[in-house]
């Protein structure tokens, strides 16, 4: 039987739970039924020779299964949804047509939004992030229009739901700080449609439960 195990923070401040990056694999092991482990982590492992054997960067997550390392949310999910139609359709076309969301999610989207992050929930107060920060907003504003115009009237990226729209909606929830994905009900309406699957809430429980166990006192 495959034994998969996935690394998670052991805890994180309330402004990264529920944004962690694990957050994608679970949910796509939930998507294709498979079963796994958590390896929880936290500060001291990211620098440990032993973690960075797993992961280079020291990051999360990573992702191990019967003796292949991977690492990098996408990557990882991509190798999920190769397996299982869940995620992926057989169909050639439709396949590649998924991939190419996938890469959009993160290479086009996710660069943006990141960058807002960084400003707001990593560097808040800061002078060059008031100086830097309308501007940021404009670049994510433009990508969250181009979105919408092209989710107009769809309910997923493409024909159904893919691992694609799964990598797409982790990314736009970085912004649940801000109203700007409000500010586009379709882009609102599809953050929903996605948020409502049963194993998005299994996956976002999953990695909730660690942080409420492993709380520093006091927070
Ligand atoms: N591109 C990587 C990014 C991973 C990443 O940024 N992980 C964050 C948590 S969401 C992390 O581990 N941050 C701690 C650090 O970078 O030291 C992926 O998608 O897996």
């Amino acid at each position: 039987m495959t034994r998969i195990k996935v690394s998670a923070f052991r805890w994180v401040p309330p402004f990264a739970q529920g944004l962690v990056r694990d957050l994608r694999v679970r949910w796509a092991l939930e998507e294709a039924g498979l079963a796994y482990e958590e390896r929880l982590i936290g500060p001291e492992d990211q620098k440990s020779e032993s973690y960075r054997r797993l992961q280079p960067f020291g990051q999360v997550p990573a992702y191990e299964e019967d003796g292949l390392v991977l690492f990098e949310s996408g990557a990882i999910v991509m190798h999920i949804a190769e397996r299982t139609e869940a995620l992926m359709p057989s169909e050639p076309g439709a396949r590649a047509r998924a991939k190419t969301w996938m890469f959009a999610a993160l290479n086009t989207v996710e660069p943006q939004i990141q960058n807002l992050a960084e400003i707001d929930l990593f560097n808040p107060g800061e002078e060059w992030a008031k100086l830097r920060r309308p501007a940021a907003v404009e670049a994510v504003k433009e990508r969250l229009e181009s979105l919408s115009a092209w989710l107009d009237g769809k309910d997923h990226l493409e024909e159904r739901f893919t691992a694609a729209d799964l990598l797409m909606t982790t990314v736009l929830r970085i912004l649940r700080h801000t109203e700007l994905v409000a500010e586009f009900p379709v882009l609102h309406a599809y953050c929903q449609r996605c948020e409502a699957r049963p194993a998005f809430r299994k996956a976002l429980a999953d990695q909730m439960a660690p942080f409420a166990r492993n709380a520093p006192p006091g927070r």
